[in-house]
């Protein structure tokens, strides 16, 4: 059996994003071990209109793996709300990490939401590989939606890929994790 000293992930991804987006559903979809998860209850339920559902939140962090072979993994990571996302960014940014980014699609004024996470990631000075993921996009509408995010994006890390995706896909979020880990690593919005 082969000795391996240390933490065994070669790779961490980091999953952000709005309340309800999908960030718990994305780690479930692609981990190959349990997730580890503390949602709980939520007291926002009622905020859910839109969301049939949906009636917990993640208090902490969710954990998940995927096994790329017996001795390379990558380790997962779901993040709750902005607050407390800010007081944990120097466990949760050593050196390999990424970031996906997810944010709604569907509603304009999720580009404010957007903007609100990036300029987070800029205000914690994160270095970071990183992609976006744009939810809940009709695939008719997927070409045209997608810009506003691209453009936005750019400011921020310009050579981020966004792509549109489902959470519940396990293609997408595969995607968003390949494309985050292959991406420049670079200070946000510098
Ligand atoms: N109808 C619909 N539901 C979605 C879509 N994407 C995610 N969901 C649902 O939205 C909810 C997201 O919840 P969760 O993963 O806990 O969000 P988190 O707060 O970001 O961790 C789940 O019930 C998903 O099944 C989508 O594209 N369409
Ligand atoms: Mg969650």
């Amino acid at each position: 059996m082969e000795v391996i000293f240390g933490h065994s992930a070669q790779h961490q991804v980091v999953f952000l994003g709005p309340f309800g987006v999908g960030k718990t559903t994305a780690l479930a979809s692609v981990s190959d071990i349990e997730v580890a998860s503390t949602d709980v209850v939520s007291a926002e339920v009622d905020l859910l209109d839109k969301q049939e559902g949906k009636t917990t939140t993640t208090t902490g962090i969710d954990y998940g793996e995927v096994r790329l072979s017996p001795t390379e993994k990558i380790s997962l990571i779901g993040v709750p709300g902005q607050e407390r996302f800010s007081a944990m960014t120097d466990i949760l940014l050593p050196h390999n990490s990424a970031y996906v980014l997810w944010v709604y699609g569907d509603r304009d004024e999720n580009l404010v939401e957007c903007r609100r996470w990036l300029e987070l990631l800029k205000n914690c000075n994160a270095n970071a590989k990183m992609s976006m993921v744009v939810t809940r996009v009709k695939n008719e509408e997927r070409r045209q939606k997608i810009v506003p995010y691209r453009e936005l994006l750019s400011r921020y890390h310009p050579l981020a890929p966004v792509i549109t995706g489902d959470p519940r896909r396990k293609v997408d979020v595969m995607q968003s994790i390949v494309m985050a880990l292959s991406s420049p690593y670079m200070k946000i919005g510098a």
